[in-house]
């Protein structure tokens, strides 16, 4: 049975097999998660992601995907890079954020990682709500967890909320 474990903290400073980066299409970096993971994991973590634009993904990794590197001085094996989609009030895409933490657990799976620690995709820079990136985070986790495919692949799966506001949105919404 796979544990889902809601922290408050820096996901830069977990210790887990794999940990999730809210990305975004360019992999070059940004702010946020993203700013965070390349300044605690050092530059081979940018070097991986610059030959993934130089190869499999020279238009960029498309919103809803996921890709792995290493995770250089991080205390975790790999980085996932996943990119969320910005949030829209005109359209319905959490379809886009739960592929997020599906593809990401695929990912997860196929490199053989055990324990993996989620940031809450989309909901700084990207500005999705937090009470419905919490559902949509924590429906998709157990969606994919709960596939016979997955069966004994996870022990667990964390949830790193920065700061108070993003905890309890996520605590209510288990
Ligand atoms: N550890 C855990 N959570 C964090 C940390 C941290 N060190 N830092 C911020 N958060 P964001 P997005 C929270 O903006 O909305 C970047 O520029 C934050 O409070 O990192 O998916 C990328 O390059 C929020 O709840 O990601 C993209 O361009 C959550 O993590 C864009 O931002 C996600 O916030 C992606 O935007």
């Amino acid at each position: 049975m796979v544990t889902i474990r809601l922290v408050q903290g820096d996901i830069t400073e977990q210790s887990a097999d794999a940990v999730v980066n809210a990305a975004n299409s360019s992999l070059l970096g940004g702010g946020g998660v993203d700013g965070a993971i390349h300044r605690a994991g050092g530059p081979e973590i940018l070097a991986e992601c610059r030959a993934l634009r130089a190869s499999r993904y020279g238009k960029g990794l498309p919103t809803g995907q996921a890709v792995a590197t290493t995770a250089g001085r991080l205390p975790a094996r790999w980085v996932i890079h996943t990119v969320g989609p910005v949030w829209s009030a005109a359209e319905d895409r959490s379809e886009l954020l739960a592929s997020c933490y599906r593809q990401s657990l695929r990912v997860a799976r196929e490199l053989g990682a055990r324990t993996v620690a989620f940031p809450a995709v989309s909901t700084g820079v990207y500005g999705w709500p937090l009470d419905d990136g919490a559902r949509t985070a924590l429906r998709a986790v157990r969606e994919e967890t709960g596939r016979e495919e997955a069966a004994g692949a996870f022990d667990e799966i964390r949830f790193v909320l920065f700061d108070r506001r993003a905890y309890d949105a996520f605590t209510e919404a288990m």
